[in-house]
């Protein structure tokens, strides 16, 4: 694979660290606790460990409202914690990429705090600051994290920005000096070692100067993919990240296929790679995120097809099923029940990273982690969960049972759960209480059981992660999808000169047929059943990967 840029062949496992390990009783992830389960994640296959924030922040929104981008938060350990931590990485060969958040900071930032002492503060430019409009918000934008996007500052009686929480003032990027500091702030952690940066929400940084009204409060129109966006990436470019051998990947809600070549196209100079969220997106519906719906398959196989095969030669996709802002993979698109939560899991594993571009793996889903199987508002911590259900619920907008319903499929917090390393109440994460409630499945569910059994999700991850690396079918391979309105199968073909792959995945417990594919189906690569292979039939939720004979 030579000329192949690395970041193209790696495999990201994405941390987060307030639930990944804890050292020191807590009952809060910290960076001693990750160094202690380097070698799990290298044994997996990982190339590159993505880490959620661990700067020092008051947590309003776990670390994505950074109070100083140049410290740790004592939570999770010091600076010394992590110059070891990042040694430790780079002895085992695999590399770090950091979560750069800035969008936004916290409110409690200084540069914030100095910015609302009013207009002739070197720091008032820094922030989105606007009159009130007759007594009133400065319009009708809706933050995304609920309520106005406008919050009255007491200091000056002025409104600021804040796409998210309150707490998270929208930094203002037309200013030079905010992107100055910026950009000396990731030359900084670039020069410390750091292998590249995931960028929270980089989609939205550039506001526009007129800020009308938006359709039902909708500020996506005018904040997602603003009109200088481009200029200051490519400048973000030019002045820091091509000056090191890195790796950077936007997060960027909102994206079509087109949209996205403009971020991370091989010629644009910007980005190396986008987060898109149209297949997780699919079940969006009345009440935003907020629902107990499965995708629609063909609709989910849709989104896959024009992905892959638009984006080829241009840019590159991110493979993801979930990550900290995403209900578990299983629970989501395949199936938890404990008869076919493993068989799911690795059904899954083989549908997607199958496919081209780079996998990202979130913590346990390895595993087959699942939803929390949370039941009762007080088990829940994050603050879009609580936001939401406070405000559907007290609006008489949805009852109780339906909201508690929909948090159980889809709120943030089914992916933050305590890692569950080992068969205990603490689960092997803690040694005190946990943050947050261990996951209802940690007996069945755990690394410990599953490092000790041949036949576990986690082996199953690592064998696919083997059979993809440096393999050109996989790497460079035409896609085709078979089949495309079946409601319970998802197959794909993969084409590399006179080699290629068929990708069988059923998404269902039904038994299925697939006599008639019309491909002359070769030798078995790999598959989640054991027993005789049968070509004419898929058992429930069976996966398995075959040559084929061109
Ligand atoms: O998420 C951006 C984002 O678009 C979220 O609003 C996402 O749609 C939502 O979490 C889905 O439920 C990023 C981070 O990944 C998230 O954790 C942060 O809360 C958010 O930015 C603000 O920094
Ligand atoms: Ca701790």
């Amino acid at each position: 694979m030579n000329n192949v840029k690395w970041w193209k062949d790696a495999v990201v496992y994405q941390i987060y660290p307030k639930s990944f390990q804890d050292s020191n009783g807590d009952g809060i992830g910290d960076l001693q606790g990750i160094i202690r389960r380097l070698d799990y994640i290298k044994a997996l296959g990982a190339d590159v460990i993505w880490l959620s924030p661990i700067y020092d922040s008051p947590n309003a929104d776990n670390g994505y409202d950074i109070r100083d981008y140049y410290s740790i938060h004592a939570d999770y350990g010091k600076m010394e914690d992590f110059d070891r931590l990042l040694e430790e990485i780079h002895l085992r060969g695999m590399r770090l990429i950091m979560d750069l958040v800035v969008n936004h900071t916290s409110d409690e930032h200084k540069w914030f705090q100095e910015s609302r002492k009013g207009k002739d503060n070197p720091y008032w430019d820094y922030y989105i600051w606007r009159e009130a409009k007759d007594g009133h918000e400065p319009n009708n934008w809706s933050s995304w994290f609920g309520g106005s996007a406008w919050e009255k500052d007491s200091a000056t009686g002025l409104y600021y920005l804040h796409i998210f929480h309150r707490k998270q003032p929208d930094l203002n990027w037309d200013n030079p000096s905010v992107r100055a500091e910026i950009y000396k702030m990731m030359e900084w952690w670039l020069k410390k070692g750091v292998d590249g940066f995931r960028m929270d929400v980089i989609n939205l940084i550039s506001k526009p100067e007129q800020m009308p009204d938006g359709i039902n409060g909708d500020l996506s129109p005018f904040c997602i993919n603003g009109p200088k966006v481009h200029q200051y990436l490519k400048e973000m470019n030019r002045q820091v990240t091509a000056h090191f051998d890195i790796m950077t990947v936007g997060e960027c809600p909102g994206l079509t296929v087109e949209t996205a070549k403009k971020y991370a196209g091989f010629d644009r100079k910007e980005l190396n790679m986008v987060f898109q969220f149209e297949h997780t997106g699919l079940t969006d519906g009345i009440y935003g995120k907020w629902t107990n719906q499965s995708p629609y398959l063909p609709d989910l196989k849709a989104v896959f097809q024009k992905w892959q095969i638009q984006m080829k030669e241009e840019a590159w996709n991110c493979l993801f099923w979930g990550n900290h802002d995403q209900p578990r993979a299983v629970s989501k698109f395949g199936c938890d029940l404990p008869e076919y939560r493993d068989l799911s899991a690795k059904m899954l594993c083989i549908c997607l990273y199958f496919m081209q571009g780079t996998p990202y793996i979130y913590q346990g889903e390895e595993l087959g982690m699942a939803n929390a199987g949370f039941f009762d508002i007080g088990q829940y911590r994050d603050i879009e969960s609580l936001n939401a259900y406070h405000s559907f619920v007290d609006a008489g907008t949805l009852d109780k049972r339906t909201m508690l319903d929909y948090l159980a499929h889809v709120s943030r917090d089914n992916a933050r759960t305590p890692m569950q390393w080992e068969n205990n109440a603490g689960a092997g994460f803690t040694q005190g209480t946990p943050w947050i409630s261990v996951g209802a499945n940690w007996r069945a569910v755990n690394a410990k059981r599953e490092l000790s059994d041949p036949d576990s999700v986690y082996y199953f991850y690592q064998k696919v992660l083997q059979l993809r690396k440096g393999n050109p079918i996989v790497q460079q391979g035409d896609f085709r999808l078979l089949r495309p309105d079946d409601e319970d199968l998802f197959a794909y073909t993969r084409n590399y000169g006179k080699e290629g792959y068929l990708v069988l995945c059923n998404f269902s417990d039904r038994e299925l047929s697939i006599s008639d594919l019309h491909v002359n189906i070769g030798r078995l690569i790999i598959g989640n059943y054991s027993g005789p292979v049968n070509h004419h039939v898929l058992h429930a939720y069976e996966s398995a990967v075959y040559t084929i004979l061109i």
